[in-house]
């Protein structure tokens, strides 16, 4: 699926670019539009133009997400980084704009290297260039990969007391809880005995909070999610209208997320390639899932990846909640 090269950007940082290609991306649309219930991978939603829209929903009033989950960094962010100890490397996955980040590496005690992982290229070498400038003793390696497959982590560096993966946002959401077990297996994996996870959880809360924030007045959402057939028809040979298609998001209470759907207007057929897809009336593509979990539920899905909480931090309403794991002992 991937081309592992390294290639000189904006002069301090080399990007690793393990970008999915267009066949990785056609195979996966294909796969999804074909099956009985018709989805999407979340992950393509992140093409330049959807990092861009999402973080435009960070700015919405209904989002509640970025807000809550900076609101929390900024009350404990000392703490946070007293946990994680000097010399720690830092590596993030969907670390898209590293607006929390930020705050992070200017508490850590001489971190030993910052790894942005995103799949979203234009926007991970910009951020990572940024951040280079603006932390010059800190040695900045990005690596565009879809980090649910096999991807290249540089070595960890001598100097390195330890390494954390960064998980905040609620990323994890967006993974059904086995899926979600299976990457938090392998992080543990990856950072090892000395090392850690530090991970922003989204808390469940009244429907109707729910549902505002995946219907947002701006109509942001609504762009963000009809973006992946825009981009499925730019890279792709396809001929998906965008009119006929509506954004839906609601509260799945039995199993505890959020979903978001593309649902179609009237009945139609979308060419994909050589591939004829048929859709029926209010027939939907499901797009995303964005779980929710009660602290003690997400404690046990992490212990059953062998990882146990040293700390958990929670905004006042508890809307937000991040944690941070170590290898159970
Ligand atoms: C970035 C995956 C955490 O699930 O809330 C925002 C993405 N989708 N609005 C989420 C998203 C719709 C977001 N995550």
């Amino acid at each position: 699926m991937s081309q592992n090269e390294i290639s000189a950007i904006d002069d301090p940082v080399e990007l690793v670019d393990e970008q999915p290609d267009v066949g990785a991306v056609r195979r996966e649309v294909l796969k999804g539009l074909t099956a009985a219930t018709k989805t999407l991978p979340p992950k393509l939603l992140y093409d330049e133009r959807g990092a861009r829209l999402f973080e435009d929903i960070c700015e919405t009033d209904a989002y509640y997400v970025t807000r809550t989950e900076l609101a929390i960094m900024e009350a404990d962010v000392s703490t946070m980084a007293r946990e994680l100890g000097p010399h720690c490397r830092l590596i993030e996955y969907g670390s898209g704009a590293s607006v929390k980040t930020r705050l992070l590496l200017e508490h850590l005690d001489s971190p030993a290297g910052y790894v942005p992982v995103d799949i979203a290229k234009e926007q991970l070498v910009e951020t990572a260039s940024t951040l280079s400038a603006d932390f010059p003793e800190l040695s900045v390696t990005p690596v565009c990969a879809d980090f649910t497959s096999e991807f290249t982590l540089p070595d960890e560096p001598d100097d390195a007391a330890r390494s954390v993966i960064y998980c905040p946002g609620s990323t994890i959401g967006n993974f059904h809880p086995p899926d979600a077990r299976r990457l938090l297996r392998h992080a543990a994996t990856v950072t090892g005995e000395d090392g850690g996870v530090l991970i922003g959880v989204d808390l469940l809360k009244p429907r109707d909070v729910l549902e505002r924030a995946y219907n947002d007045e701006e109509g942001v959402t609504a762009a963000f999610n009809l973006n992946v057939l825009d981009r499925i028809n730019r890279e792709l040979d396809a001929d998906f209208d965008l009119d006929r298609f509506r954004h839906r998001a609601f509260f799945n209470e039995t199993d505890r997320r959020v979903e978001m759907h593309l649902e179609s207007v009237g009945p139609q057929r979308v060419r994909i390639d050589d591939t004829v897809v048929a859709f029926e009336d209010g027939e939907t593509i499901h797009t995303e899932c964005s779980y929710k979990y009660a602290p003690e539920q997400f404690r046990a899905l992490a212990g059953s990846a062998g990882l146990e909480a040293r700390q958990v931090w929670t905004d006042p309403r508890d809307y937000f909640s991040i944690h941070f794991l170590v290898a159970r002992s």
